[in-house]
């Protein structure tokens, strides 16, 4: 299975490793090909190249559109080198071999990512590249294709190992890393086109990019992988780690739930924190300053922080930081960090800091993504929002202006906790968090219990739910739940409403004093 590399046509966009590859395949005698801009910079550093133009006959034409596109190309990834036919129809045609392929493509994702206008995206569409990486691919019985920078030492390693020659085992794998980027780099053209077509699309393709193996899945049984899908949202596929070891499959799934709760919070409002643990918030707050904002999140739940993924709003300064060392806690995500909060985090060789580039959009449209068995469901992001105007009260007391922000905070809380959801808010900050339980009533008894304990933990004279306001992901289907809230202490409560039963729920509610609004949204979230 071992096969010798002799010929290689090099045509990369990002140049990155490229005159120190060249120069050593060159040093292994490998004959290089290759486009225009790669062959002058191959040039440039003193290497002999034979230009493509010059096997094919034909002049790169029609800006760059047709420079690889030839049958002498093609012919020589495609061959077959141990068919009769195939020989002999290379002969006839003076194909020669190709053995090696280094593409990168033109930067389709990064053009559209700087906002660049339609013609120059069009531009930037690569056809002759992917053209090439599937014809060398499909050949890896013979034929290399690299298409990773990263890839350039593997493959100078097994040709220094095997006297020039690579191993069927690399050159499976490369085509097989090949297909990927193709079908990535395709996806990337038809979401980008969806958008243009209609704004809100709903028959896109998807795909990712491998970024990175991580060490196993959920459970240490379960091998696992992290793909990015090239659309450079800030968030935790493209934040900056700081320290700390690598992150596993559990801390990118809840540093991806802190990040995108936290950045709910318009940090011209003030500073917030949302503290997570299994992908729902165990405490969320508002504070005056940062570090008042994470203890009071920490103040909802002690017990569930320990060991939790923190997310802030506004960059890490060195007064919470200093604050959020005293427990252990696996991440900390924030956009951006102050030298000294660096310098504090830096004592705690075990707490990961990541920073990212600003806050994650909110508010713009995205593709949520999930398996079953056979198949994915495709939804679009849940990025419902609600305003004061969107408010119905339907009960005789209308909420104070107090209870409203409250609600609106727990509201927004609730759309990033697992069904049923139930979340207990008073003056800006979680105080119990009922999720994913299979009865609402369930989810309103566990938030207010939790709530219950904490007041113990802290001394307090009442539970903290005492004087507290309630959202609710989804109606009430019964009375039972909102008067398990109301028992807990809370004075208003906040939910989508269209319940058979919402009179029995009003009814119920004025029974005991409370205001209640509803949203006509729901924000369900398994
Ligand atoms: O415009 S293309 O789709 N037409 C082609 O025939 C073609 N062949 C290679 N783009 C084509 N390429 C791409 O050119 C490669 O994928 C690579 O990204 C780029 C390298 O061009 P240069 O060597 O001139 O910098």
């Amino acid at each position: 299975d071992l096969y010798p590399v002799r010929r290689a046509l090099i045509s990369v966009s990002d140049k990155t490793g490229l005159v120190p590859f060249g120069q050593a395949l060159a040093a292994r005698g490998v004959e290089l090909l290759s486009t225009g801009g790669t062959a002058a910079a191959l040039r440039a550093a003193g290497l002999t190249v034979k230009d493509v133009a010059d096997v094919t006959g034909y002049p790169e034409m029609m800006d760059g559109r047709v420079k690889t596109l030839h049958p002498v190309v093609h012919g020589g990834l495609l061959a077959l080198r141990d068919n009769a036919d195939h020989r002999a129809a290379m002969d006839e045609h003076g194909i020669g071999a190709i053995d090696l392929v280094v593409v990168n493509l033109y930067p389709f994702e990064e053009t559209v990512a700087k906002g660049a206008a339609y013609d120059e995206v069009i531009e930037n569409i690569d056809i002759g590249g992917p053209a090439m990486i599937r014809s060398a691919a499909k050949n890896h019985g013979f034929v290399n294709i690299v298409v990773d920078v990263e890839d350039y030492d593997v493959v100078l390693a097994e040709l220094e190992a095997n006297d020039g020659k690579t191993t069927y085992a690399l050159r499976q794998r490369l085509a097989q890393t090949a297909y990927g980027r193709t079908a990535a780099y395709d996806t990337a053209v038809s979401t980008w086109m969806a958008a243009q077509v209609d704004g809100t699309p709903r028959r896109r393709s998807f795909a990712g990019t491998l970024a990175q193996g991580l060490r196993y899945g959920e459970n240490p049984h379960q091998g696992a992988a992290f793909y990015t899908d090239g659309s450079a949202r800030p968030g935790v596929a493209t934040a900056k780690q700081h320290q700390g070891k690598e992150l596993s499959y559990n801390n990118i799934n809840d540093t991806d739930a802190a990040f995108e709760l936290v950045s709910e919070f318009d940090p011209a409002q003030g500073p917030a924190c949302a503290i997570i643990k299994h992908a729902n918030p165990c405490g969320v707050s508002r504070g005056a300053t940062l570090k008042e904002a994470y203890s009071r999140a920490f103040d909802c739940d002690r017990t569930s922080a320990f060991g939790g993924i923190i997310a802030l709003n506004q960059p890490l300064d060195a007064d919470t930081a200093r604050e959020i060392t005293g427990i252990f806690t696996e991440v900390v995500i924030a956009p951006g960090a102050s030298a000294e909060a660096m310098e504090i985090f830096s004592q705690k060789k075990n707490l990961r800091l990541l920073t990212t580039d600003g806050l994650a959009p909110a508010d713009a449209a995205a593709l949520a993504v999930r398996q079953v068995a056979g198949g994915f469901l495709v939804q679009d992001k849940d990025i419902g929002r609600i305003t004061r105007e969107d408010l119905k009260v339907v009960t005789k007391r209308a909420p104070s202006e107090q209870e409203l922000n409250d609600l609106l905070f727990a509201w927004t809380v609730a759309k990033h906790v697992k069904s049923n959801a139930i979340i207990y808010v008073k003056d800006g900050a979680t105080v119990g968090v009922g999720a994913g339980q299979m009865s609402r009533v369930d989810s309103t008894r566990i938030a207010a219990r939790k709530a219950q304990d904490m007041a113990e933990a802290l001394g307090l004279s009442a539970p903290l739910t005492q004087g507290s306001v309630v959202a609710s992901d989804a109606f009430f289907p019964f009375a039972d739940g909102l008067i398990t809230a109301a028992e807990a202490g809370a004075t208003a409560i906040i939910q989508p409403g269209g319940s058979m039963r919402d009179d029995e729920v009003i009814a119920a509610a004025d029974e005991a004093g409370l205001a209640m609004v509803l949203t006509g949204m729901r924000h369900f979230r398994h």
